[in-house]
């Protein structure tokens, strides 16, 4: 698209030095973002901005300096580590005479290559065009094509500008119109997977972390891992078996990243549904990050703005191969239930990890007899799916005796299940519980 940088361009990298903000790891996580995008980093150059320029962002000493770096470097794109105003951006090309991005527009080309479903190619196609509506000035060709020619569309008397503008509105229009279709879609397979009644667990954590090899060592497929930025960002959903109490469905999700551009945030959280609906949160941190701490205040406040600051959840610190921790697992107090050091790429620590999962799904569990009538064939059917059940007699021509047992948090969340088997599960399973836990407190 327009904004997209592509492979092997070469780029002088502007990397502001600002009070307050950690130099070193935000240059060094911009690198990374350049190469993310597929960018050769050719120069590099620092600048103090205390006070931002307000026609050039940074001082016009500097920006000389960068049109020489340019020259010498034979840079094609400079990118600005800073969200420019379009003036600003406007301003340093044309002195420039070279292409300039900045942080927001970075981040919009790797979500741009990134997208692979439908509604995240929507949601990044509309976060493009609210980046560049306000950047509008430098014409809307592409649209323009797409139309077949801006000739006939233009009202008498409408400016260029008026009829990008116009044509602007329209296109986010349809992409709104078709961005809701595609998220009732999503919807309807998220409630189909809610049938299942499986116990969820979302993978979360810092771009880079490790999600995707981890969950490709538990769900033993293969997700595309890539020692860049944003190498998910569609969620991916598996059904993974082998726990004692049964199975689980595991979720991917995009990576987070400190300073989102505010037209991507709502393009991610959009993606991060299957973090605010998880039953479990796997909180996957980068052992062998400097910046560790920042980092898990960081994830954990984003988990907080949508809504799955409260969900339970295991601390995963991975790459102990790098940091030459020892694999094991520490029970915490709280929503925070433990935290387990593993290597997602040797395996080490991963048998905790699973341990931990146990403990969170299987330590309270129930204990029952059931006695089910043919028409509860579709609750029996599940329980089966579930491994819950132990034991079974039929009941001649009745139905069947079933003991079940199972962790009390798939019991109850069983019990919530629409209709006849929620009731069934209510007044059956959870009932007795209560009623001996009565005889039990005697
Ligand atoms: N040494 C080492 N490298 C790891 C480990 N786990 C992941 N990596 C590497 O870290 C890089 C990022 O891994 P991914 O699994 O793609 O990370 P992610 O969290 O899914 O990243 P995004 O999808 O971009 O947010 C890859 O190069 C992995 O090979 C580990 O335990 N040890
Ligand atoms: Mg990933």
């Amino acid at each position: 698209m327009f904004e997209r940088s592509r492979r092997g361009e070469k780029a002088l990298l502007v990397q502001p030095r600002r009070h307050g903000v950690d130099f070193d790891a935000a240059a060094s996580e911009f690198r990374e973002l350049a190469r993310s995008a597929g960018a050769e980093v050719v120069a590099e150059l620092v600048a103090r901005v205390d006070r931002p320029h307000p026609a050039l962002y940074v001082g016009t000493g500097k920006a000389e300096e960068a049109k020489l770096l340019v020259q010498t470097s034979g840079a094609d794109l400079v990118l600005v580590n800073h969200q420019l105003t379009p003036i600003q951006e406007r301003n340093l090309e044309k002195l420039l005479e070279c292409r300039v991005v900045d942080r927001a527009g970075l981040i919009l080309d790797i979500f741009a290559q990134r997208a692979r479903s439908h509604e995240g190619k929507l949601q990044v196609e509309l976060a493009q065009l609210q980046h560049m509506a306000t950047r509008l000035v430098r014409g809307w060709t592409h649209l323009e094509r797409q139309r077949g020619g801006a000739i006939g569309l233009r009202g008498p008397g409408e400016t260029q500008l008026e009829t990008d503008r116009r044509l602007l509105a329209e296109r986010v229009k349809i992409l709104k119109a078709r961005l809701e279709i595609a998220v009732r879609q999503r919807e309807q397979g998220r409630k189909s997977r809610e049938k299942s009644a499986l116990p969820a667990i979302a993978l979360v954590g810092y771009t880079n972390a490790g999600k995707s090899t981890l969950f490709n060592a538990l769900a033993r497929s293969s997700v595309y891992t890539a020692d860049q930025l944003f190498a998910t960002l569609d969620p991916t959903v598996r059904r993974v078996g082998g726990f004692a109490f049964g199975a689980v469905t595991l979720a991917d999700t995009v990576g987070f990243v400190s300073e989102l551009p505010h037209e991507l945030v709502a393009a991610f959280k959009s993606t991060l549904t299957e973090a605010r609906e998880a039953d479990l949160l796997l909180h996957v941190i980068d052992g062998a990050d400097p910046l560790m701490p920042e980092r898990i205040a960081e994830v954990e406040a984003v988990l907080t703005e949508i809504g799955a600051g409260e969900l339970p959840q295991i601390q995963v610190v991975n790459k102990i191969d790098l940091t030459g921790a020892q694999p094991a697992v520490e029970a915490q107090d709280g929503r925070i239930r433990a935290r387990a050091y593993l290597s997602a790429v040797t395996g080490a620590g991963l048998d905790g990890l699973r341990a931990a999962i146990e403990t969170e799904f299987g330590a309270e569990r129930v204990h029952r007899q059931l006695r089910l009538g043919y028409a509860d064939a579709g609750l029996r059917a599940r329980l089966i799916a579930l491994g819950a059940v132990r034991a079974e007699a039929d009941l001649a021509g009745e139905g069947w005796q079933v003991e079940v047992d199972l962790p009390r948090r798939l019991a109850l969340q069983l019990a919530a299940l629409p209709g006849a088997q929620g009731e069934l599960v209510r007044s059956q399973l959870l009932a007795e519980v209560t009623h001996e836990q009565r005889e039990h407190a005697r």
